[in-house]
Parts: structure tokens; C-alpha cells; sequence
């Protein structure tokens, strides 16, 4: 098996670069051999760019998937929608001759040629399939004592016919990869709904997308959870800002920390908040990481 690159996407390096840091430390910790991928654009966007204009959705990706395949390594994602564009893509190139040949007719003009022989990897299917939750479980130095609301979001299991990941409406691998850790994964309302920011809805409606978020958070709440984990920065950034946007605009008051399964990982790793981008100058991210040391005790 190849060694990975990393594809950061926009909104890590811009929004969220503690979970580069989560990422870097935790899959150091784990042994697998890991490099930056350097020169990377946007994905680009699978439910904004795809749906507007397939071609140049096809070739922005491919130059991405270049710069990978010219470092002889598959590509890791950490966020669905870059993880469903490169994968769908890069799939694409492999099966149609007369699509690579087209799409490289593009790439020639700035000297670059996609061949279709690297992977697309997300980190979650590739923790799950690669190393596997037992595993992952003899890593854990802190036993996270938790009840988590896990939430996978679209673009990580759909399409199913090409994502291999089991069933898509009751999977179980990012639970499993959950549970690895010592946590409870536990069940809530319509866990496989949209989280409400994917396909330019957070964007173009906020409204409408802030709606779907908090029909989901009220969900989650009900499930009286200790956090949510998130396999997508987008989604993250939706339960993350969307709880503040919503305390405002709708008067309501949700206090739940979101963590991406990277930096909650890490705090299983042994790793200490500060350095997974988990802030805990905000009271309800301090709540959860001392629960989770008093526990250990
Ligand atoms: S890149 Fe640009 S907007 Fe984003 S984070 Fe994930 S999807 Fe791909
Ligand atoms: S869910 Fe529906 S389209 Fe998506 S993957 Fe991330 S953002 Fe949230
Ligand atoms: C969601 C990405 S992760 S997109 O908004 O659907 O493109």
C-alpha cells in the first residue's frame, strides 16, 4: 500500500487548522506515513462546484489528484465533501479512457497529466478499513467515558454503490471507531439527515439551513449527549457557529461541544486540548475535557 498525502481543503487551514495539527499528531502516534500535499486548490466543492459545471469540477479535482499522484501516494481527506469530489472524480478518470483523455487535453496547458493510479482515502473509512476499531482501542491512554452523538453526514456514504462502507441507513463504522475509544455512541432522531450546510444550502438559504441544524441539534439534545463528533469540517463549523447563530436568531440555547473524530482521537491518544485546537476558554469545551480527566481518575 501506498503512503498518504495530506489534502487539507479550505476550510481547516482556514477555519479549523487545529484539526491539521489533530490529524499530523494522531496518525504520527499511529504509525502511518503521512506528508503534506503542497500546492492544492479547493477541491472543489462537491455540492456547489459539481452541480454548476461538471468539466471544470473534473479538472480542478484532477489537478489536485495530480499533485498526489506525482508523489506516488494516495491522498487522505479529512472532510466529506473533499473526500466525495477527489473520490468521485478520481474514479471518473479511472473508468473512462475518453474522460482522462479529455480532461488531460485541459491539464496539458499547464503541463500537467492525471494517470488515475493513486487512491482516494477519507480518514474515517481509512482508520476503519486499515487499522480497524481493536486495533485503534490499544492505542487509547484516556479512556473517554463520554456519551457522543455521532454525526456522519452526507458525502462520506453517499453514493452508496460506490462507497463500500455497509448499510447507509444504519451504518456502524465511525460508531465502531467511536465506541474504540471508550465512549457510548448513542442512537438520536434522524441521525443520517443532513447536517444543513452541504449543496450551497448554508450559503444560499441560511435561513433554511439553519433550520435543518436545529431540528437536528433539538435531536441531539434530546439524547442528552456529552458532545458530537464530526467526520467534515463543514458540517463542524454548522453545529459549531450554526449553535451560536441559532442561540441568536431563534432565541434558543444550545451549549454542545463539537469535536472532529480527529481531535477527539487525539484526546484518547493522550494529546491535551490545547494542541488539538479544542478551545477551552469556551466553558462547555472546558466542561467536557475535565469530565473526561475526572473519569480517568
Ligand atoms: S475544499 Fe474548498 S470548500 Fe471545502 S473543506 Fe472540504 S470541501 Fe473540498
Ligand atoms: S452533511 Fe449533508 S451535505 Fe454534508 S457532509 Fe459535511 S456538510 Fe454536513
Ligand atoms: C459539503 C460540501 S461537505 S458541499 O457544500 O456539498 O459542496
Amino acid at each position: 500500500m501506498k503512503g498518504l498525502s495530506l489534502f487539507l481543503g479550505c476550510l481547516v487551514p482556514n477555519r479549523y487548522p487545529g484539526i491539521e495539527l489533530a490529524t499530523k499528531l494522531c496518525l504520527a502516534k499511529l504509525d502511518i506515513d503521512l506528508e503534506e500535499l503542497k500546492g492544492a486548490s479547493c477541491c472543489p466543492a462537491p455540492g456547489v462546484f459539481r452541480s454548476f459545471d461538471k468539466e471544470m469540477w473534473l479538472t480542478l479535482a484532477s489537478r489536485n489528484i495530480v499533485l498526489s499522484e506525482q508523489m506516488q501516494r494516495d491522498m487522505l481527506t479529512i472532510c466529506n465533501g473533499c473526500f466525495s469530489t477527489l473520490a468521485d472524480a478520481n474514479r471518473a478518470i479511472k473508468k473512462s479512457e475518453m474522460t482522462k483523455q479529455k480532461t488531460n487535453k485541459i491539464l496539458k496547458q499547464i503541463g500537467k497529466e492525471v494517470k488515475g493510479d493513486i487512491e482516494i482515502r477519507h480518514i474515517i473509512e481509512y482508520l476503519y478499513k486499515e487499522i480497524g476499531p481493536e486495533k485503534i482501542a490499544l492505542h487509547v491512554e484516556t479512556k473517554l467515558k463520554i456519551r457522543v452523538a455521532v454525526h456522519y453526514g452526507c458525502h462520506l456514504i453517499k453514493p452508496t454503490r460506490d462507497r463500500d462502507l455497509g448499510s447507509f441507513e444504519r451504518p456502524v463504522f465511525f460508531d465502531q471507531l467511536v465506541t474504540a475509544l471508550g465512549a457510548t455512541s448513542i442512537e438520536y432522531t434522524d441521525k443520517m439527515a443532513c447536517c444543513g450546510a452541504g449543496g450551497g444550502v448554508r450559503s444560499s438559504m441560511r435561513e433554511k439551513s439553519l433550520a435543518m441544524t436545529e431540528a437536528k441539534l433539538s435531536y441531539i439534545r434530546e439524547a442528552d449527549v456529552d458532545c458530537i463528533i464530526n467526520s467534515c469540517p463543514f458540517c463542524h463549523m454548522q453545529f459549531d457557529s450554526g449553535q451560536e447563530e441559532i442561540n441568536e436568531h431563534m432565541k434558543a440555547q444550545y451549549n454542545i461541544p463539537v469535536l472532529h473524530y480527529t481531535q477527539f482521537l487525539g484526546l484518547a491518544l493522550g494529546f491535551p486540548a490545547q494542541m488539538l485546537g479544542i478551545d477551552t476558554t469556551i466553558k462547555k469545551n472546558r466542561r467536557l475535557v475535565e469530565k473526561i480527566a475526572a473519569d480517568e481518575d
